[in-house]
């Protein structure tokens, strides 16, 4: 990896700034969904990730999967393009992805979380959008300045990325929305029926919301085939005037797309234009790139399991009935959120307990010496010289049967005090059960809204003959080797 730095003893290649980033509780709370779902969050500091990069001398150096990688990833776009796979079958109609292409990108320093370029309007413009399931609303920094919004993004190079703003005034194809259109319009914003549609769309997470009006315009798509024909959606979407919370902080700062099953989210406008089959995927490479796909339902090798329906929920709950750790096998029968705006994966007990128990119990590494400021509770000590970790292998048995297999659950930290540990990245949970994205690594997952299944099947997101398959002994080694990510930790304040 050319961006990589290798220490003075090589022991480890590092890539910095890749920073864990805590939390990000993307889940809608519109329309009641969330009662009785009290926020939770963690205490996430700054201070680290600066400090720690200066002291290793990173300051100046691209970031692996900073918004500058990313950049230069787009710059080496023909050559990924040139090892994509087709599509995953041939599927009639061709599935739709983003005019701006498939792809997506795990930006580190921008939430770890997934971003697509998306293009809106005519003339049209690109946003890098947060690809959210866990939450419907799409929304973009609209006819806003940096004081209620964010306008750029600073590397901590130092170098400034500016995000480009949507202005319906400066798009042909932009039209109001009327506030007695949607069940998000704020009837008391309402004197008159030709007023515009005033939205406040609220997140889980502390005092996070967006706020605005609804328009209309087009969001360009392609379909992702050898044609690569442009079809022009019209969209519902937040002109967000006013972002609040960890939106002001780095996460989803050039808007979000929401991927809910309600009628307001762009898969649910893509179905009902029928421009293709009411599902969609995302990949989830553990590379830092992803695909999207509208109308994609998957092939029939995948694994499956059905969607929980809750009246008023819009999330894509599934219900999980044994957790296997290693040697261990417990039946526990819990739903969870499968959410790709929550980086982490979080648990409430007995099955957080039963899982770090469990596994702290089948590690025979050092457990690290409690240390307030790592993220997770099981931690264990690396030597410099050690070449790999063993660790045992989590299934999560679905409802129905079909087993998913952990590819990521560990994540290598540097810690403050200088030294390598790794942690199990499961974070204790007070209310809900979130699958994050950092247990979709690994897998190209399928929300079939129409048969109501979740689908998932390994895939490194190029093709499917490299992707991550488990190993038939109970534990898996993860190797390390100078090429190897190491990850810092960054706690990140949210005001
Ligand atoms: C969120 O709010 C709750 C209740 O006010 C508080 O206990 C918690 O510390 C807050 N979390 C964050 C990250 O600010
Ligand atoms: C999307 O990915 C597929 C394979 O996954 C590839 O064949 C196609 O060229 C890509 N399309 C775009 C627009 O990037
Ligand atoms: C998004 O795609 C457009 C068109 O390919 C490109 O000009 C733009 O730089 C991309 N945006 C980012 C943030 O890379
Ligand atoms: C930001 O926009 C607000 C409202 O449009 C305006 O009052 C304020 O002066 C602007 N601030 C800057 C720094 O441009
Ligand atoms: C916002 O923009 C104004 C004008 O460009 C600048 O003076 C100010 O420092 C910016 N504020 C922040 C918080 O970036
Ligand atoms: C958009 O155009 C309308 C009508 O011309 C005008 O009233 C409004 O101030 C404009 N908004 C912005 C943000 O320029
Ligand atoms: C932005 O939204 C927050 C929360 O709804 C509100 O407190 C604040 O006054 C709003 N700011 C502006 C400039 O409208
Ligand atoms: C996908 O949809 C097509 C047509 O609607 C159907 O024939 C096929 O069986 C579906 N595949 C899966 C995996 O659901
Ligand atoms: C690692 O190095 C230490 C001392 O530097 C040594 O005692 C230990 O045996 C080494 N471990 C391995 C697995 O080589
Ligand atoms: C875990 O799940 C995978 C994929 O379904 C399966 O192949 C493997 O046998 C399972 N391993 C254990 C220990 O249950
Ligand atoms: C798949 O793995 C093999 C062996 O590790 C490697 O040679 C090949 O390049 C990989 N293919 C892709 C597309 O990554
Ligand atoms: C972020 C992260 O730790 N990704 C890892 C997920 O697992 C794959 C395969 O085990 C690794 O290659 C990634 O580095």
């Amino acid at each position: 990896m050319a961006l990589a730095w290798t220490s003075t003893t090589c022991s480890y290649s590092l890539t910095s700034g890749s920073y864990i980033l805590l939390v990000l509780l993307l889940l809608g709370l519109n329309s009641g969904i969330c009662h009785g779902l009290g926020s939770f969050g963690f205490d996430i500091h700054h201070r680290f990730s600066d400090p720690v990069m200066q002291i290793l001398g990173f300051e100046g150096l691209p970031e692996k999967r900073s918004v500058e990688y990313y950049v230069a990833m787009t710059h080496r776009d023909s050559i990924i393009r040139g090892r994509h796979l087709a599509a995953s079958n041939n599927q009639s109609p061709a599935p739709l992805t983003f005019a701006n292409g498939n792809d997506t990108f795990y930006l580190n320093n921008l939430g770890s979380l997934y971003y697509a370029n998306v293009s809106v309007g005519t003339p049209s413009v690109s946003y890098l959008v947060a690809l959210d399931t866990g939450s419907d609303l799409f929304w973009l920094p609209c006819d806003c300045n940096n004081s209620t919004c964010e306008t750029s993004f600073q590397a901590s190079s130092g170098r400034v990325v500016n995000f480009n703003i949507y202005s319906p005034n400066a798009s042909s194809t932009s039209k109001k929305v009327f506030c007695n259109s949607s069940n998000l319009c704020d009837p008391n914003q309402c004197p008159s029926t030709n007023s515009d549609c005033a939205y406040t769309y609220p997140y889980l997470s502390n005092n996070t919301s967006t706020s605005g009006i609804l328009v209309q315009d087009v969001l360009h798509l392609i379909t992702d085939n050898d044609q690569s024909k442009a079809v022009n959606a019209p969209i519902t979407f937040g002109c967000g005037k006013n972002e609040t919370g960890i939106l002001l902080n780095g996460i989803a700062p050039n808007g979000l797309l929401g991927l809910g099953l309600d009628d307001i989210s762009v898969p649910s406008t893509i179905a009902r234009k029928e421009l293709g089959p009411n599902s969609f995927s995302m990949c989830f490479g553990s590379d830092g790139i992803g695909r999207i796909n509208f109308g994609d339902n998957g092939t029939s090798e995948q694994k499956e399991t059905p969607f929980i329906v809750m009246p008023s929920s819009s999330t894509y709950l599934i219900d999980i009935t044994q957790i296997n750790v290693g040697v261990t096998v417990s039946k526990m029968e819990f739903n969870a959120i499968f959410d790709s705006g929550t980086s982490l994966t979080h648990l409430t007990d007995p099955v957080y307990t039963f899982i770090s128990k469990t596994f702290n119990s089948q590690v025979t590494d050092n457990r690290h010496s409690s240390n307030s400021q790592l993220p997770f509770e099981y931690c264990y000590d690396l030597s410099a010289n050690q070449t790999g970790h063993v660790i045992p292998i989590i299934n999560l048995t679905m409802k129905g049967g079909d087993q998913y297999f952990l590819t990521n659950s560990t994540e290598i930290i540097f810690t403050a005090e200088g030294v390598y540990v790794y942690c199990l990245a499961l974070l204790k949970s007070t209310d809900i059960n979130i699958i994050g994205q950092n247990f979709m690594t690994g897998y190209h997952i399928v929300f079939n809204r129409d048969k109501m299944v979740l689908g998932w099947k390994p895939s490194n997101c190029y093709n499917d003959s490299n992707a991550t398959t488990p190993s038939n002994h109970s534990l898996k080694l993860k190797a390390f080797t100078c090429a190897a990510m190491m990850l810092f930790v960054s706690f990140f304040a949210i005001i």
